[in-house]
C-alpha cells in the first residue's frame, strides 16, 4: 500500500571519532563516510520510490562547524524534494535546538518536529499521522511519548522518537520510557533513534531502532543503514534492513597463543581479515547503488598475556566515543 524509510543517528560530518589520534590510521578514507552512507540513505529512497522519509534524531553530530554540513544536507534534501518525497525529523540529544547555532532554511518537504511539544504531521493522501517532538536541550530526562496524542482515526499512526527506553549499555538515559506505555499508545510504528545497534522490540505494532546508518568507531560493528518499512492494504508493517554504510567495523578474535611476536599476531589478523574482506566483496555485489570501496575496520583483542602486544601498529587498539 504505501512505504518509507525510517533512519536514524545520522550524525552527519561525524569525525570517526579519535582515529586521528592514531599515526597510520586511515583518516582519508574515512573522512565522509556519513556523508556516503547518507548518499546512499537518499538514493535508496528515490530507488525505491518510497511515500516518505523518517528520520528519528541526531541527524546532525553537533553544532556545524561551518555551513558546509548544513549546505550539504539541503543539497541531499533537494533530490527528495525533486522525487516528491517529503521528510521528517526530529532533534536528539546531539544536534537539539539549543545545540545548533546555524540555521538554513529547510527545503519545501522537510519537516522538523518543534521542541517544545509534541506536534503531529498529517499526510493526508495516504492517511498518515506522524507524531513526534524534538530534543530541546542535550539531555531530557522525562518521557516525552507520555504527551504524544492519541492516534488519529482511520489514519496509519507513526510514533517518532528519541529515546533510551529503558536504558541501554553505552547509551545516555535521555527521554526514558517503558515498551509497554509505547504498545499502549495505539500507532502502528514507532520509529526509534538513539540506540545505535538496529533492534526490533516488537512485532506487532513494530517498535524499532534503526540504529546509526554508518559505525563510528569500534564499538559500533557489524551493519549499518536503515529499515524499509512496508505497509500492507491491511495496516500492517513490516521492516527490512537495508545496510547504507561504507566503511564496516568488526571484532575479530584469534587464537594468538601460538605467535612469538606482534607481527605474527598480526599474520593471524590478516589471515582472518581476508575471510571477513571476502564476506563484504558478497555485500557489496547485493548492494545496487554505486559505493566506495569498503573498508573493513578491527579491533585486535589480545586476550593472553600481553607478550605479543609489542610491535602493534598503534592505531589498532580500541578506539571509542560516546553516543
Ligand atoms: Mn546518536
Amino acid at each position: 500500500m504505501f512505504k518509507f524509510l525510517h533512519a536514524a543517528d545520522i550524525h552527519l560530518d561525524s569525525p570517526m571519532l579519535k582515529l586521528e589520534d592514531y599515526e597510520g590510521a586511515p583518516l582519508d578514507e574515512l573522512r565522509g563516510a556519513t556523508r556516503q552512507a547518507f548518499d546512499n540513505l537518499v538514493q535508496l529512497a528515490v530507488a525505491e520510490k518510497v511515500d516518505f522519509v523518517l528520520i528519528a534524531g541526531d541527524l546532525y553530530d553537533g553544532d556545524w562547524k561551518d555551513y558546509n554540513t548544513g549546505l550539504y544536507f539541503v543539497s541531499q534534501m533537494s533530490k527528495l524534494r525533486q522525487a516528491e518525497i517529503p521528510v521528517f525529523i526530529i532533534a536528539g540529544n546531539h544536534d537539539a535546538a539549543s545545540k545548533i547555532t546555524k540555521t538554513l532554511r529547510l527545503p519545501e518537504g522537510v519537516n522538523l518536529f518543534p521542541s517544545n511539544k509534541p506536534h503531529t504531521f498529517h499526510i493526508e493522501k495516504k492517511s498518515v499521522a506522524i507524531h513526534g517532538q524534538s530534543f530541546s536541550s542535550p539531555s531530557v530526562k522525562k518521557d516525552l511519548s507520555a504527551k504524544y496524542p492519541p492516534p488519529l482515526k482511520d489514519c496509519f499512526n507513526i510514533g517518532l522518537l528519541h529515546t533510551c527506553l529503558t536504558g541501554r549499555e553505552g547509551h545516555e538515559p535521555y527521554a526514558p520510557c517503558k515498551i509497554e506505555d509505547l504498545q499502549l499508545k495505539g500507532y502502528d510504528y514507532w520509529a526509534l533513534g538513539h540506540v545505535h545497534q538496529k533492534e526490533v522490540l516488537c512485532e506487532d505494532p513494530p517498535i524499532v531502532f534503526s540504529g546509526n546508518s554508518q559505525g563510528r568507531h569500534v564499538r559500533e560493528t557489524g551493519p549499518k543503514g536503515c529499515m524499509l518499512v512496508k505497509v500492507d492494504n491491511k495496516g500492517r508493517a513490516k521492516a527490512h534492513f537495508r545496510s547504507l554504510d561504507v566503511a564496516r567495523w568488526f571484532v575479530v578474535e584469534i587464537d594468538a597463543s601460538p605467535a612469538e611476536t606482534g607481527y605474527e599476531v598480526l599474520d593471524l589478523v590478516a589471515l582472518r581479515c581476508y575471510w571477513k574482506r571476502t564476506k563484504a566483496c558478497h555485500w557489496l555485489s547485493e548492494f545496487k547503488f554505486q559505493v566506495s570501496p569498503m573498508l573493513i575496520m578491527t579491533l585486535l583483542q589480545i586476550s593472553r598475556d600481553g607478550r605479543a602486544k609489542s610491535g602493534l601498529p598503534p592505531w589498532t587498539q580500541a578506539v571509542g566515543g560516546s553516543v
